[in-house]
């Protein structure tokens, strides 16, 4: 007998949604980074623990949106929780004040929604502190079970999976055991490429721009051709991206390429091209292809 059974990650920008998805799947399937707003799509990975298979969405993080970006963002992320079988809300400890978190607690109470809470980032705090914060949260009423865990020194991270092999229904295996993501292979480059102009680029600019990838070509000799967009609003974005005679473009496509090739295993021909297309966040082309809905 299998069980198989699906979980949405959902939680304030930066609680660490991405870093335990991978850690749970075992293979980088989301991009994370240090900063805010890093996913802006719906993931969807696959984790096996022995007989079990979850489904685990990971969500853009959810913040008070401003922009049409923004809004489709936090809708795809609060769209989740209907699509699963369980909600696990994931909060930066240190964060577990923050107005976000606020706003996310009484949404979910509003909705008569029940959820998981994952503590997340203990490693930041002094372990006296737990017991007091995690029964503050707890009289919310609206978690069933609370965890500690450190998604980055995989801390109490084995006592949740126990928990999910427990919890997940009895069912038939959706995916493949061998499958990790159901990410096409061409949003999971553009979003490499996306996480290194984060890691690259500072301030606001990584907000204002989008990679796509265009066309995608496999070689007899196993090689991969990649084309990809970035998609920026105005002319100086262009020139920030490029750099000094093009160095900063360089890096950031060597880094991709270099991570692209280990995740393909295959040789990877990278060329990135840079457009300017100053109105590109209210083009309902680039929400198609970030599967995010334009109409928010
Ligand atoms: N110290 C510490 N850092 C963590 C932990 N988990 C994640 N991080 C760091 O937190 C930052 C954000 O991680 P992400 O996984 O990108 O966070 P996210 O919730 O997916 O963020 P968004 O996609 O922007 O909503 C990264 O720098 C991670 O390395 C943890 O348990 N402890
Ligand atoms: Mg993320």
């Amino acid at each position: 007998m299998t069980n198989c059974g699906s979980i949405a990650i959902i939680g304030a920008p930066n609680a660490g949604k991405s870093t335990l998805t991978n850690l749970l799947v075992g293979a980088k399937v989301s991009i994370v980074t240090h900063k805010v707003q890093t996913t802006r799509t719906r993931i969807t990975g696959v984790a096996m623990f022995d007989d079990t298979q979850v489904v685990i969405v990971d969500t853009p993080g959810i913040f008070q949106p401003k922009k049409r970006l923004d809004r489709a963002m936090v809708s795809s992320a609060w769209s989740s929780i209907d699509d699963v079988d369980i909600v696990c809300l994931l909060m930066d400890i240190s964060k577990h004040k923050h107005k976000d978190n606020e706003i996310i607690i009484e949404t979910i109470k509003k909705q008569n929604k029940k959820c998981v809470l994952l503590l997340n980032k203990i490693d930041t705090i002094e372990k006296e502190k737990l017991l007091t914060i995690t029964e503050n949260l707890w009289e919310h009423g609206i978690f069933t079970d609370v965890f500690m865990i450190s998604a980055t020194t995989n801390s109490g991270v084995d006592s949740f999976i126990e928990w999910l092999k427990q919890n997940i229904p009895n069912g038939e295996y959706i995916y493949d055991p061998e499958d990790v993501s159901n990410v096409p292979n061409t949003l999971l480059s553009a979003e490499i490429t996306r996480e290194k102009i984060f890691l690259n680029i500072h301030e606001e600019l990584p907000y204002s721009l989008t990679v796509e990838t265009e066309s995608w070509e496999n070689f007899k000799n196993g090689d991969i051709k990649l084309n990809q967009v970035i998609f920026v609003e105005k002319e100086n974005h262009r020139s920030i991206l490029l750099g000094k005679k093009g160095e900063k473009i360089k890096q950031i496509g060597k880094l991709a390429r270099q991570e692209l090739s280990s995740i393909f295993d295959a040789k990877v021909h990278l060329f990135i091209h840079i457009k300017v297309k100053p109105n590109w966040q209210n083009d309902m082309d680039r929400y198609k292809n970030m599967n995010l809905n334009f109409s928010n």
